[in-house]
């Protein structure tokens, strides 16, 4: 029969579709529902911590896993179990991951479906929801430039759209053709909220038209049209790349997560979709069809429980992880071997800015698979101009630019990054990384921690003040960043040093904050190594040496300390210049301190919260019995970065270095 409307809830139609491929949609869903219903248990007698129901929609996970091939890209939300069975995840590692145990895929780290795996090609969430939008558009976008026909599916829901991450990862798919599904479940609630008080449109389909994406909706619960419809639209999206919004029609029937309940959904909601269930609606039609037989149901239950039941007692047979400061604090970096390019002897006088350009340039030369991105980075060259002529050389696939979408973009660098690329990221101006932030923190900086997954990620930041550009042009932002494990930050004074460290940042494998600054681009020159080199990240460099006290700093503040010093050839000054604040090299600051017995840590942010202050606290604890006086901090007035030259100057910790060091020396 090819579909029928009477005794089921929607219209089931097999004609597309072999039995074998029927009996295993129903397997699959089956084998989710039974395994959620043993985790409930689980989680009544206190065996597993949390837990996030997907009964209900496990049609959509289902469906869409078996319309795509086994080595496209998924990335799935909370509600998503019937992702990871249906890729056959061994069940005793996905219990294990519940119970925090090694066997698990976070070593414990993370919890539930916090997770992801290359071996089965399924990238996890992260609490925040939205993130992963742009996440699925940079691994499509691998594909797409490796010109591999495959499509990439992520999950949200209905919810996770109101989010600008879902407006940004729609935006730069819809502009640059990648082939995503974005595959929204709506199913009613967010948390409590009904989706009256989360969207003001019909349907999150109609969405599509504003962001000039075809779009379609497909009744979540019925696994076969689920099934039918993605198959077909992922064939036509491989042989043509392009994004789809797909959004489910589907029901939340437990809460949130089980302790949440379901007090605020109306009864006669609950009743009317239990009447939808997904799995009880297709069994039925298999069993009028005679291609589900009692016998057949039986057994697929039997051998689902057996297997449900030998992974459990594995799982439970392991032991509990066992704590270890140096396992954890190893595995926040991938590790990375730099200084692999020694520095040519023939050298150019160029600018900061060059330096920067010449790094970048020949890095791209030397790797086939690093994508620039920013906003007018292409035939415009940047607004720094930093990558003028790169279009020409290495294409617009490779010079790309971008929609405002800061966020967005960051995550499409970790979905490159996933999918083995590598990419450096332009902040236009590194005051505009507010916008990008939450990837950078919590999805950059935190993969490999979590899951082993690194972010091959370094991202640009012309910052700093002095250039009369106010409040939201001048920021020098680092200390935003130095707090976050998991994220290298660079800041280099030189051109040599900005090439040499832009190098040795784009070859290592971890996240890597790139700080240079604008006041340097044009004033500084240097002879610059023409050749590829790198300079090992977390050296710092000794620019002068000298015995009375220690003048630690870097960025602007190193050309500050100079020109003071120039002043006072008199004072016997140790300068250090940081080049790199995380990992920062604590080594050369106490031989030094130890050496001159004071200590004068100059940065040009604001002082609160600065990384002087730790480095500070640092020196303290490190150097007390040599120190001859209180270590000084110097910096900037704690006051946004104001416009006016007079003001501007007083704001700036330069106004106040001499001062603070005449006070030192005579302490
Ligand atoms: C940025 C952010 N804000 C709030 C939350 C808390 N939170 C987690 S899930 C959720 C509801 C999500 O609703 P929806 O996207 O519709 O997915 P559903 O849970 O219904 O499947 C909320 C508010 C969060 N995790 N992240």
């Amino acid at each position: 029969m090819n579909h029928t409307t009477t005794p089921y809830s929607f219209e089931f139609d097999n004609r597309f579709v072999s039995n074998p491929i029927l009996l295993e949609l129903f397997r699959n869903m089956l084998k989710s529902r039974m395994i959620e219903e043993k985790m409930l248990i689980l989680l009544r007698q206190g065996k597993i911590s949390k837990w996030f129901s997907g009964i209900g929609q496990e049609a959509i996970s289902v469906g869409v896993t078996m319309a795509l091939q086994p080595d496209e890209y998924i990335l799935p939300m909370h509600r998503n179990l019937g992702v990871f069975t249906t890729r056959k995840i061994p069940l005793n590692r996905l219990f294990s991951q519940w119970q925090g145990k090694a066997s698990g895929f976070t070593k414990g780290r993370d919890r539930s479906f916090h997770f992801g795996t290359q071996e089965y090609k399924i990238v996890g969430m992260i609490s925040h929801l939205g993130p992963q939008l742009g996440v699925a558009d940079g691994i499509a976008l691998a594909h797409k430039l490796r010109k591999e026909a495959k499509v990439t599916a992520v999950f949200t829901g209905e919810g996770g759209t109101s989010e600008g991450d879902f407006h940004e990862a729609l935006n730069i798919a819809s502009v640059w053709d990648l082939p995503v599904l974005f595959c929204v479940e709506n199913n009613g609630y967010g948390l409590s909220t009904p989706i009256n008080e989360q969207f003001n449109c019909k349907n999150i389909a109609d969405k599509g038209i504003g962001y000039g994406m075809e779009a379609h909706i497909i009744e979540g619960n019925n696994v076969l049209e689920v099934y039918t419809k993605v198959n077909e639209i992922a064939k036509s999206v491989r042989e043509n790349p392009r994004p789809v919004l797909l959004e489910f029609k589907t029901f939340r029937m437990r809460g949130h997560e089980e302790a949440s309940g379901t007090k605020y959904v109306p009864d006669e909601l609950l009743n009317e979709w239990a009447t939808k269930d997904p799995i009880s609606n297709y069994s039925k039609f298999l069993n009028d069809e005679g291609i589900l037989t009692k016998d057949i149901e039986t057994y697929y239950k039997d051998s689902i429980q057996a297997e449900i039941d030998e992974n459990l007692q594995i799982s439970y047979a392991e032991n509990s992880i066992v704590s270890d400061e140096t396992n954890e604090l190893n595995d926040v970096y991938y590790d990375a071997v730099n200084k692999l390019f020694k520095d040519s002897e023939s050298k150019n006088n160029i600018r900061y800015i060059d330096a920067v350009s010449e790094g970048l340039k020949q890095s791209l030369e030397k790797h086939d698979n690093l994508i620039v991105m920013g906003q007018d980075i292409a035939e415009y060259g940047g607004v720094f101009k930093i990558t003028e002529g790169f279009v020409e050389q290495f294409g617009k696939d490779r010079i790309r630019n971008t929609p405002i979408c800061e966020s967005g973009i960051v995550a499409t660098a970790m979905g490159l990054s996933i999918n083995k690329m590598k990419a450096v990221v332009e902040m236009q101006f590194s005051d505009f990384v507010s916008s990008g932030f939450n990837p950078i923190v919590n999805y950059l900086a935190k993969s490999y921690y979590r899951w082993e997954q690194n972010a091959d990620v370094v991202i640009r930041l012309p910052c700093g003040g002095g250039v009369g550009a106010g409040p939201f042009h001048s920021q020098t932002n680092e200390a935003w960043f130095t707090k976050v494990p998991g994220l290298k930050v660079v800041y280099p004074a030189f051109p040599q040093d900005a090439k040499g460290l832009l190098i040795a940042a784009i070859n290592d494998p971890n996240p890597v904050m790139f700080f240079e600054h604008k006041a340097l681009y044009r004033n500084v020159y240097q002879d610059v190594s023409d050749n590829y080199f790198d300079i090992e990240l977390g050296i710092a460099s000794v620019i002068k040496e000298g015995k009375d006290v220690s003048i630690i700093t870097y960025g602007m503040g190193v050309h500050w300390a100079l020109e003071v010093l120039e002043a006072h050839k008199d004072i016997s000054v140790e300068l250090i210049d940081l080049r790199t604040l995380s990992p920062l090299d604590t080594k050369m600051i106490y031989s030094s301190v130890k050496k001159t017995g004071k200590a004068l840590i100059l940065q040009e942010d604001t002082l609160f919260g600065g990384i002087s202050s730790d480095i500070s606290a640092l020196i303290m604890e490190n150097c007390f019995e040599y120190l001859d006086a209180p270590v000084k901090r110097v910096a900037s007035l704690e006051t946004p970065i104001p416009f006016a030259k007079s003001l501007e100057n007083q704001f700036l910790a330069k106004s106040r270095l001499e001062k603070e060091l005449l006070n030192l020396l005579s302490y």
